[in-house]
């Protein structure tokens, strides 16, 4: 809690600084992630979190669409606590600040793509990093995109049981599982600089990503699959996206196309903590479905890794004043 903070209620709308943690029963208050102001003034801001509450591009179980706001509750607990094995206060060295959601009409699906596109444009433009809360894994389609203009071809740092480069030769077909085969057809992913992590449903056609499979990340260890991913990206910018389900289904049941054979959350904890010291460009944790949750186990395994992707950007950052 910084100094000027008094421990009250309703911070998301009651704060005023865009800085420093600040602690409010977990179980009551107007919900943001990490309890940080809500707000569409990206003014000062260095992070903007935001949701995209998307379910129309699932193969199988449909919920997404109350992922963000599944992960803003469960950031709640977290927030009172100080992040396990940071040394520092990520909220005193980046101002961030919850965007809310983007808006799409579910009635006009065709316009979706652009409406995500559009809100991730207004963010960037405004130099403010993204972090996103799906939705389901289509959503990271237009963020690449929008990234990807401003960057150039992006490596992307793909966490997921699946390779979603799902589709034939000449089809057209959109869903949450062809999204980065469209991504690099486009030239907005190089896939050579780009790796997969955590996956263990077969796909031949690789489109030349390196995939360390969840087998391997199991044999090899978090130090091993850190260095072979910063090894991977080298300096290259990258975006980060983080499919729930690359977890086990013990540890994200909530979630649309669960795989056994995850990684558990330790695990992915473990690697995603070494992850500093990489160029991101952005950042999206996608398909967290509470209607299939137990507990709330996956959204707050969710809320965590969101929470420590923001851990490693105040790491690289440095203290701003
Ligand atoms: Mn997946």
């Amino acid at each position: 809690m910084s100094s000027e903070e008094e421990i009250c209620i309703d911070q998301a709308i009651a704060k005023k600084s865009l800085y420093g943690a600040s602690e409010e029963p977990a179980y009551s208050g107007v919900l943001s992630f990490m309890r940080r102001k809500y707000t569409k003034d990206l003014t000062g801001a260095d992070v903007a979190v935001s949701g995209v509450p998307l379910d129309l591009m699932v193969s199988h179980r449909p919920g997404t669409r109350f992922g963000p706001e599944a992960v803003r509750k469960a950031s709640a607990i977290l927030e009172t606590i100080h992040p396990y094995s940071w040394d520092f206060d990520p909220y005193e060295r980046l101002a961030v600040i919850d965007y809310g959601d983007c808006y799409f009409n579910y009635g006009l699906p065709e316009t979706i793509t652009d409406a995500i596109y559009e809100h991730a444009k207004k963010i960037i433009n405004a130099g403010v990093f993204m972090l996103t809360l799906g939705g389901d894994h289509f959503v990271s389609y237009p963020l690449i995109k929008a990234h990807a203009e401003k960057y150039g071809p992006l490596s992307l740092i793909h966490f997921d049981a699946h390779s979603d480069t799902w589709g034939e030769e000449d089809d057209n077909i959109n869903h949450h599982g062809t999204m980065f085969r469209r991504a690099y057809l486009e030239g907005l992913i190089n896939p050579k600089k780009s790796v997969q992590v955590g996956i263990r449903t077969k796909n031949e056609e690789t489109y030349g990503f390196n995939i360390l499979h969840a087998p391997w990340v199991f044999k090899n260890g978090p130090e091993a699959t850190v260095a072979e991913i910063k090894r991977i990206v080298g300096d290259n910018k990258a975006y980060l996206t983080f499919d729930i389900d690359c977890l086990d289904p013990a540890y994200a049941p909530g979630t649309g196309t669960p795989v056994v054979g995850g990684l558990t959350s330790y695990l992915a904890l473990e690697i995603i903590r070494g992850l500093t010291g990489i160029d991101y460009a952005g950042m999206d944790i996608v398909e967290v479905n509470p209607a299939y949750d137990v507990g709330e186990i996956t959204s707050l395994a969710a809320a965590t890794i969101a929470a420590d992707l923001l851990c490693v950007l105040a790491h690289d950052k440095g203290p701003l004043v």
